[in-house]
């Protein structure tokens, strides 16, 4: 896009500073995100976000969840006595024409804009040190978040229901059209699949005997979505359009889908795909140390099913997509969903053998 045209974007914000220039950031996969800098060394940078309305239909409900957990965050850090908080709680600015809406509709299409955190970096990759950072950042996330006083909107619907996913799946599988579903490795990993399917949906059976309440998560939880500063200490979480009631099995169990995985979620060598026990155990840790002052004792005893549950959910998703024609995940290659698939089911069937091991850390923990 021409730089003139971004600035009329921009235009409708209301913003501090005249902006000198507009250029990409990052790589994001869902939304389109620009950097905008201002002239004035007094003012702060922006960053410029055009939301996909195909993942998010209803921009207006997720830009109502984004303002109530923001101005919440940034009432606790205040009242903790913390400084330079616009670097450790996004900041969104409103619109011009409508300051009670945190984005703008230009042309048909949704933009928003933010404060951009300056000095900070983000990681790919996670060790145990970053594991422990991240899982005490998320549990803080949801602990600050635990008396928002306004109930939040389901950006997706039905997100991470077990039971939603697989009728998802029996659905494609009664229609078959992409003629897929007689494969032998589909066979084979439904047959996997089944097995679990009951189980795996205890979360929501509790969720109906009101056992397990839902709670804000961020539901996105990977440690690319983190800022740190430049001595590794965490800033603030980012990426907030995911932010949704949810059972706490989402942000922990979906945190060790990928970071936990020895190799990508998408690696071919089923063989190399195995659980790293040490990234559990200091993202527990660190989850704990944060979060255990809210959860109850069947979110604790639960915590091994979560790590179990994603990998299966994403399994049965991925499988679904190949399923369905490959509508939903960009493909390089005609089996890539079900290779994904295949390497999340032999994650899980790792885990599977690591339970005695966490149950045991997990009671150590709280010890
Ligand atoms: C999608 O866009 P990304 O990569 O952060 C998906 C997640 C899946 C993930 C699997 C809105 O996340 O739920 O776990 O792919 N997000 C959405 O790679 O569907
Ligand atoms: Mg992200």
């Amino acid at each position: 896009m021409e730089q003139n045209e971004l600035k009329r974007i921009v235009g409708h914000f209301a913003i501090r500073g005249t902006v000198s220039e507009i250029k990409p950031l990052g790589a994001g996969l869902i939304n389109d995100t620009l950097k905008v800098k201002t002239a004035e060394p007094d003012q702060p940078d922006y960053v410029l976000q055009r939301v996909n309305t195909n993942v998010f239909p209803d921009v207006d409900m997720v830009m109502r969840n984004i303002y109530a957990t923001t101005t919440h965050i940034r009432k606790k850090l205040e009242a903790a006595g913390e400084t330079d908080i616009d670097r450790k709680v996004l900041t969104f600015m409103p619109s011009k024409e409508d300051p009670s809406k945190l984005y703008a509709v230009v042309d048909g299409q949704y933009w928003r804009m933010m404060i951009f955190i300056d000095n900070a970096i983000t990681k790919q990759a996670v060790d145990p040190e970053s594991s422990r950072a991240a899982g005490k950042a998320f549990g803080n996330f949801q602990a600050m978040l635990a008396d928002i006083p306004v109930e939040l909107g389901e950006t997706i619907k039905d997100f991470h229901n077990m039971e939603f996913r697989l009728q998802q799946l029996r659905e494609v599988i009664a229609k078959d059209p992409a003629g897929r579903v007689s494969e032998p490795k589909v066979q084979a990993i439904l047959k996997e699949i089944d097995a679990r399917a009951d189980y795996m949906c205890k979360a929501e059976r509790m969720g109906r005997e009101g056992i397990l309440p839902k709670r804000v998560c961020h539901c996105d939880t990977k440690v690319n979505n983190m800022m740190f500063d430049q001595q590794d200490n965490v800033l603030c979480v980012i990426d907030l359009d995911t932010v949704m009631p949810n059972f706490i099995f989402s942000d922990y169990g979906d945190f060790l889908r990928t970071a936990a995985n020895k190799v990508a979620e998408d690696d071919p060598d089923m063989d190399a795909v195995g659980f790293n026990i040490d990234i559990f155990k200091a993202f527990t840790e660190g989850y704990l140390s944060s979060a255990s002052t809210f959860l109850t004792r069947v979110e604790i005893e639960n915590l091994p099913y979560a790590v179990k549950l994603f990998p299966y959910m994403q399994c049965v998703r991925f499988l679904w997509d190949y399923l369905s024609g490959d509508k939903y995940w960009k493909c390089q290659y005609p089996t890539h969903n079900l290779v994904r698939a295949d390497n999340q089911l032999h994650l899980l069937l790792s885990i599977e053998k690591h339970e005695a091991e966490m149950e045991q850390f997990i009671a150590d923990c709280l010890k």
